[in-house]
């Protein structure tokens, strides 16, 4: 890996602020490993960020290994549980952009929940 792209990798995002409770967030769920919060940009009735606690690279999905395997099974089990929680049980979608193509804008991986609406197909 370039020395350019560990950087990004590496580089703190408005999110560690919010794991660190340095800016406000409306928190839905925590554990040790993840944090749950209401986006601040709603684009559905329900929407909610799914983030790792501590970031380890994983500044997108596409930076993934090995050692990742169990924060990653985590985040969507806990995504799961979230969507029951805030009663989404006729359906709900899980979106992780990934890079400039999909436009990521937030650097550190996280896992949207979207519901609350009919969803279309495909996506924009
Ligand atoms: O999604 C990044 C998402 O992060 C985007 O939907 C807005 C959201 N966001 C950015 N800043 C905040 C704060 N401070 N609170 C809550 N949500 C936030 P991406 O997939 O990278 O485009």
């Amino acid at each position: 890996m370039a020395d350019s792209e560990k950087e990004a990798t590496e580089a703190p995002t408005i999110f560690d602020k919010i794991i660190k409770k340095e800016i406000p967030s409306t928190v839905v769920y925590e554990d040790d490993k993840v944090l749950a919060f209401r986006d601040i940009a709603p684009q559905a009735p329900t929407h909610i960020l799914i983030i790792p606690k501590i970031k380890d690279g994983l500044s997108g999905l596409s930076k993934a290994e090995e050692r990742h395997v169990e924060i990653l099974g985590h985040l969507l089990y806990i995504a799961k549980l979230v969507a029951k929680q805030e009663g989404l049980g006729d359906g709900f979608r899980i979106v992780i952009n990934d890079g400039n193509d999909a436009g990521q804008s937030v650097y550190h991986l996280h896992v949207h929940l979207l519901g609350g609406r009919q969803m279309n197909w495909p996506p924009g």
